[in-house]
């Protein structure tokens, strides 16, 4: 038989790339705006996806060194956990290609002072945190750009909330391959039309942080079903009974827009779901849909958190071929801008 053989006339795969932070327990929110679309992207074979636990950004805020090891590992452990193939995807430690913090400074300088000043991430964590404004904060976009640059990527899977950064990440590209020709491809940031904005079950004004002191007010990717129902019988809704998206019903919004996004139901569909039904059934019936949802990534998480030696393998061998990638992009950059030696 005739095989066809002609990979030519394929078309090339779009480039996946993206990171999250090792910063504290990740949460229904990393899950819904992030996460759930890594492991599809990952299995999808239009795709070739690069992810990594983006443990240089996490320093912004001070870190205990011991449990930073633990989450720097466990945070690895969790994106194979949501069903990523390290055959597949590369999956690395930031820290463990040099190349990203040379290619920071590098940005760095081709970044204005102003344009970074309106970023605001910045604002609002060193508003969290006036005790420790770091300049790490404030140039933690250029970190992001060269985590992004480095691998020309197609498309960046990331929540609402990092939506500005990307686009900084794009200005910064035009700038330098407007002087030195095309050196870097543009990225496209890829947000999710649900589940890009999960709200805190606490107060559904603000964004769902694992960042948040009240441990009610998120729901861990790890917590058991029997937490994950707790929280969600005392998510805060309001006085009316109805099951239905309205302006200003931020809690019933929020929980409307998890259950969708889990089930795939619309508003509309959940509304007639739960017709003449009061908010007990409602709030459970989010509970079940989140447990079951999380329930294969825990199971997965502790199969692989209890082999650290086959972890280490893992990330070693995706470390080397991200910095495979990652030095031929640098070197392009150091030639163009006129170092020596490259
Ligand atoms: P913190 O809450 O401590 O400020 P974070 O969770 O926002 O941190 P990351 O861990 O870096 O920060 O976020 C990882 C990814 O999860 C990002 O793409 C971000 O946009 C997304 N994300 C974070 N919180 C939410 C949320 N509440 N809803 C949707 N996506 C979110
Ligand atoms: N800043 C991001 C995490 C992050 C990232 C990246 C996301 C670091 N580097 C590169 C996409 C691409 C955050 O806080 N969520």
């Amino acid at each position: 038989m005739c095989q066809n053989n002609n990979s030519s006339i394929e078309t090339p795969k779009k480039r996946v790339l993206s990171c999250i932070q090792p910063s504290g327990m990740l949460t229904l929110g990393n899950y819904l705006g992030a996460l759930k679309n890594f492991a599809a992207m990952g299995k999808d074979p239009e795709f070739e996806c690069i992810y990594a636990v983006a443990d240089l950004h996490a320093i912004t805020v001070r870190q205990d060194p011991k449990e930073f090891r633990a989450r720097i590992l466990s945070t690895y452990a969790l994106l194979l956990s949501i069903g990523l193939d390290p055959q597949k995807a590369i999956i690395f430690i930031q820290s463990h290609v040099p190349e990203h913090t040379q290619l920071s400074w590098v940005l760095s300088c081709y970044t204005q002072f102003g344009e970074m000043s309106r970023m605001t991430q910045f604002k609002d964590k060193s508003k969290k945190r006036p005790e420790n404004v770091n300049v790490g904060l404030f140039s933690y976009p250029d970190l992001m750009a060269a985590d992004i640059l480095l691998y020309n990527p197609d498309y960046v899977p990331v929540g609402e909330d990092q939506k500005q950064h990307v686009e900084i990440t794009r200005d910064i590209a035009a700038r330098f391959n407007g002087i030195y020709g095309d050196v870097f491809k543009m990225p496209e940031a890829y947000i999710p039309k649900v589940g890009a904005r999960v709200m805190s079950l606490q107060d559904p004004q603000k964004k769902m942080s694992k960042s948040d002191e009240n441990p009610n007010a998120y729901i861990g990717i790890l917590d058991k079903p029997e937490e994950i129902m707790r929280k969600m019988k005392r998510a805060v809704t309001d006085s009316q009974s109805t099951v239905e998206v309205g302006e200003g019903r931020y809690g019933i919004n929020n929980l409307i827009g998890i259950y969708g996004t889990i089930t795939g139901k619309t508003a509309d569909e959940v509304k007639k779901e739960f017709e003449g039904r009061g908010y007990g059934d409602f709030k459970a019936a989010v509970g079940e849909a989140v447990a079951e949802e999380l329930r294969p990534i825990r199971e997965n998480y502790e199969r692989f958190i209890s082999d650290k030696g086959e972890l280490e393998r893992l990330y070693r061998a995706g470390d080397e071929m991200a910095e495979h990638l990652a030095r031929r992009t640098l070197r392009k950059v150091m030639k163009k801008v006129g170092f020596i030696g490259f």
